[in-house]
């Protein structure tokens, strides 16, 4: 076996990688073997075959592969396994005159650029020492969680996320795959959950449909990232959610003591930011208002299907509909009436129920809205529930109560 520069064991070779870790400003630092983890992958069948996974590839893509380190490098014997607390509080949400959306904790700066930074170094002095290793981060190649709970950082949360003791979920997790022994491997921590259903109970959706098992089709953090329309039924629920959904840690009482506490807290660096940092909150004006490019070159860092920006667009239609209220000016109105006079049906759906749950009905009759098929067609899809909550009476239905509405000048 190759050694470690200081010791020439394993054992020490283990010590130095932890020590090297913790310095770079890792929280935590844990080792495993490199074997293939059989149950995770029968796991990612059986949710894969119960529809649990929606439309995600991810780890599902290829569970083989995504279960065994040495698919994706064939001498690995350890995995170096490490969590990064990522951005500790939520901002004050901006008083001022537009809406605002909000940023889930993980996503408000590039919190895995860091994690990837500092494995690379571990992966730089393994490789030094003469072994292989390949930094895995957030990586469809490998079931980040199941190796972390393999290398005793943390448990497994009934909300499936990761907890490691004391510090509640606030992590992102990462690896390095390597051909060097480090032993000795971890136990696998105790079940710090108990009794507790916190984050089952508050779930908005609820997509924790038993301990440990999310329904990615009810997931939020999901539904944000999905193409296609986002679901009627949970538009409500995603609040002011523009990227990620916080609830099944917010309210989990280990994260809520750590928060507390400020244990493990990490503050932003001496220009106030970390690295990528976009904060906790985006002005959804800006975001309806922005061009494709403005959207990518700030925005482009979050997961956005086919990179396609018309999707952060679609939900921050949803966020004006829940929460713009009192907010809603000429301004505001004139943004949203832009999508329901564009071209872009997905968008005009959504601008449509915005509106609708505005109570604002009567931006749909301006212009040729009124006889917009589209608009017409979605007003009707939404039904009387929609219809009701605004100036149309309950028990008016689609296109003709729509038009009778216009006609009488709403
Ligand atoms: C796909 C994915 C998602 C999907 C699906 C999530 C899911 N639960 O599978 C969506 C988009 C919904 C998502 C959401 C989030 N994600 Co995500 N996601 C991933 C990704 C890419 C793959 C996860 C995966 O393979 N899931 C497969 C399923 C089968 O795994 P699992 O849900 O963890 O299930 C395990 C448990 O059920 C356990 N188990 C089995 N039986 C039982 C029984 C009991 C009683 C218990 C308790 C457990 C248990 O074994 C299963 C297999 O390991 C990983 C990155 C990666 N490469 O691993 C990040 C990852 C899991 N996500 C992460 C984060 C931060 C989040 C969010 C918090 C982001 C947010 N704020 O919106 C939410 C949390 C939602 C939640 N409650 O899980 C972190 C998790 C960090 C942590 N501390 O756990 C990861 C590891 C990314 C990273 N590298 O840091 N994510
Ligand atoms: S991220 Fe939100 S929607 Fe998804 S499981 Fe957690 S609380 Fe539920
Ligand atoms: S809320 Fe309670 S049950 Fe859920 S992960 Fe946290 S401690 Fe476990």
């Amino acid at each position: 076996m190759i050694g470690s520069a200081a010791s020439g064991s394993a054992v020490g070779l283990a010590d130095e990688i932890r020590i090297i870790g913790l310095g770079l400003g890792l929280t935590a630092v844990g080792f495993c073997d490199a074997e293939p983890m059989e149950s995770t992958r029968e796991v990612l069948i059986e949710r894969r075959e119960q529809g649990l996974n929606a439309e995600m590839a991810f780890t599902y893509r290829n569970p083989h592969r995504s279960t065994d380190p040495r698919a994706t490098l064939p001498s690995a014997r350890s995995i170096v396994v490490a969590a990064l607390r990522y951005d500790t509080e939520m901002s004050q949400r901006p008083l001022g005159e537009s809406p605002h959306a909000r940023v889930a904790r993980y996503a408000t700066a590039d919190h895995y650029r860091e994690l990837r930074d500092a494995l690379s170094v571990i992966k730089g002095h393994l490789k030094g020492l003469g072994h292989k290793a390949v930094v895995l981060a957030d990586d469809n190649a490998i079931v980040d969680r199941a190796v972390a709970v393999k290398a005793g950082i943390g448990w497994f949360g009934k909300s499936a996320n990761v907890l490691l003791p004391g510090m509640g979920s606030w992590f992102v997790l990462g690896s390095v795959l390597t051909s060097a022994e480090l032993v000795p491997f971890a136990e696998v921590l105790p079940d710090g959950c108990g009794n507790c259903t916190e984050c089952l109970d508050h779930c908005p959706t609820g997509a924790i449909v038993a301990p440990g098992v999310v329904d990615a089709r009810r997931c939020l953090s999901w539904r944000l990232q999905a193409p296609g329309d986002f679901p009627v039924e949970f538009r409500e629920a995603l609040g002011n959610r523009i990227y990620g959904c916080d609830d099944c840690q917010e309210f989990c009482p280990p994260s809520r003591r750590a928060d507390r506490r400020g244990i493990g807290a990490r503050v932003r660096d001496a220009e106030g930011s970390f690295i990528g940092d976009t904060g906790s909150w985006v002005d959804v004006s800006w975001i309806l208002a922005a061009s494709d490019v403005e959207l990518l070159e700030r925005l482009g860092r979050w997961y956005v299907p086919q990179r396609d920006p018309r999707y952060i667009r679609r939900n921050a239609l949803v966020v004006v509909g829940n929460t713009a209220g009192e907010l809603v000016d000429e301004q505001l109105e004139t943004l949203v009436g832009s999508y329901l006079d564009g071209d872009d049906d997905m968008l005009k759906r959504h601008a449509v129920w915005s509106v609708l749950a505005l109570g604002r009905h009567s931006l749909l009759s301006l212009g040729t809205r009124a006889s917009d098929p589209v608009i017409v067609g979605e007003v009707a899809a939404l039904g009387t529930d929609w219809l009701g909550r605004g100036r149309l009476g309950a028990g008016s239905l689609g296109g003709e109560a729509l038009g009778r509405e216009v006609g009488d000048g709403v």
